[in-house]
């Protein structure tokens, strides 16, 4: 036992809001201490999320932490320096401070899921702060606006990723194939801790990647024509298209009209059909213009979606309670198709369970009134972190924590998750 488990709910409540308080740098909150020591952006749309219903004033000051990030282009960076701790790659190799477009606190240069529409959306329906909603919906907006301009790499209607570190998932199996056709780089930077994560070429690899992009300055054209990573992601597009949904509900709220973020949603939606459906949600490399075919939880991102064809919603929770996934572990959901030859329990995105994607699963569940599958993903999310604590993954088979303690993701989706298991 790697953790004393919680004795009842309202004490593993507790632990989870005290997570996030020993988090809170007083402009945002880490993912986890020591390893993450800056504000991440879809961790932080998490911790909106988990704490809309516990503690909404805290809740509202981390997403306007974040988009104290954004840049004048619209686009949200996947990480935001608010301090000066120790993290590579940090504000020195990203240099976004030398860009025009870039706010004055250091950020990223690459974005990350575009999940913070889902979570204002989330704030609202759970607190109805309208004042809340005119105040962000302008920036998260222009975020949208950026993806459908500078990131429509495939000119079809969808956003593509230029960097594993963009599908918040940087170690897929999905990445092997387009990381394997980059030149081989060694800078012999590493460091033990990282070399847990990734191999040390591969991340030398996604350090390559990102310098090429800093060094073109950071310009869409550059991605459009020579950048050599660039796929459309089921799973960064399906929470795109539920970030539009969601600014289609809001957009009222903040006297705007909800029509052309509908518009973008069906757009999303037709060009994940046409483009990466092939019996199961694939990314496709646009690079190679071809679907890369390892089945990973990604593939899942669509359901997100309450207007999904409802053959394709059959076929994709056929797979997911299969063998190929939940039915043959013993906790939800693994991150890559069990059977698949790149699947490992041990590392990182290649086989381990993670409670966000376990959450936006279960989110595609109540959108698709799947109850029953909701209350599997549910149960089976909370026993990880009542037996093994806010780690941040776990062995699917047998539910043994990995990664860091005390991550905040963990500790506030399982928040969100226990305010609608309480009994009363
Ligand atoms: C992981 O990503 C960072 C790089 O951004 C890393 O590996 O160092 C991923 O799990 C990502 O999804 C997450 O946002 C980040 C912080 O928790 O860690």
């Amino acid at each position: 036992m790697e953790a004393r488990p919680a004795v009842d709910d309202a004490a593993l409540g507790r632990e989870a809001l005290g997570v996030l308080e020993a988090n809170w740098t007083g402009a945002g909150t880490v993912p986890a201490p020591g390893l993450y020591p800056h504000q991440w952006s879809w961790d932080s749309a998490f911790v909106v999320i988990g704490l809309a219903r516990h503690w909404p004033d805290r809740a509202r000051d981390e997403l306007l932490s974040l988009l104290r990030g954004q840049w004048a282009t619209g686009m949200l960076p996947h990480i935001v320096f608010h301090t000066r701790e120790a993290y590579f790659p940090g504000p020195s190799v990203w240099r976004s401070q030398e860009h025009a477009d870039a706010p004055d606190v250091g950020t990223s240069g690459l974005t990350s899921p575009p999940l913070q529409a889902l979570a204002l959306w989330w704030l609202y329906k759970h607190t109805g702060d309208v004042a809340f909603v005119r105040r962000a919906y302008p920036a998260l907006v222009a975020q949208h606006d950026y993806l459908a301009t500078a990131r429509d790499l495939g000119g079809a209607g969808l956003a593509a990723i230029v960097h594993p570190w963009e599908s918040g998932m940087d170690d897929s199996p999905a990445w092997d194939e387009p990381l394997d056709a980059l030149p081989m780089i060694s800078w012999g930077h590493h460091n033990i801790e990282l070399e847990e994560r990734h191999p040390a070429s591969d991340h030398d690899r996604y350090v390559w990647l990102a310098m090429r992009y800093r060094d073109a300055g950071y310009r869409p054209g550059y991605l459009r024509d020579e950048h050599p990573f660039a796929i459309e992601d089921p799973m960064f597009n399906g929470i795109w298209l539920a970030s539009c949904q969601a600014l289609a509900e809001l957009a009222p709220l903040a006297r705007a009209d909800p029509v052309p973020h509908a518009e973008q949603a069906e757009r999303i939606r037709q060009a994940m059909l046409d483009r990466l459906w092939d019996g199961c949600f694939y990314p496709r490399d646009l690079r190679t213009d071809r679907l890369i075919k390892v089945c990973t939880v990604g593939a899942f991102g669509p359901l997100l979606d309450p207007g999904l064809p409802t053959d394709h919603l059959h076929t994709a929770v056929e797979m997911l309670e299969s063998a190929r996934f939940m039915g043959a572990a013993g906790y939800p959901v693994p991150s890559c198709e069990i059977r698949a030859a790149q699947f490992d329990r041990t590392r990182y995105w290649r086989g381990p369970s993670w409670v966000n994607t376990n959450w936006l699963l279960r989110r595609a569940a109540a959108v698709h009134s799947l109850d029953q599958l909701g209350q599997q993903l549910t149960n089976g999310t909370l026993r990880l972190v009542r037996q093994a604590g806010f780690r941040e993954c776990f062995d699917p088979f047998d539910g043994s924590g990995r990664g860091c303690r005390d991550f905040s993701w963990s500790a506030a989706l399982t928040l969100d998750m226990l305010a609608d298991t309480v009994v009363e």
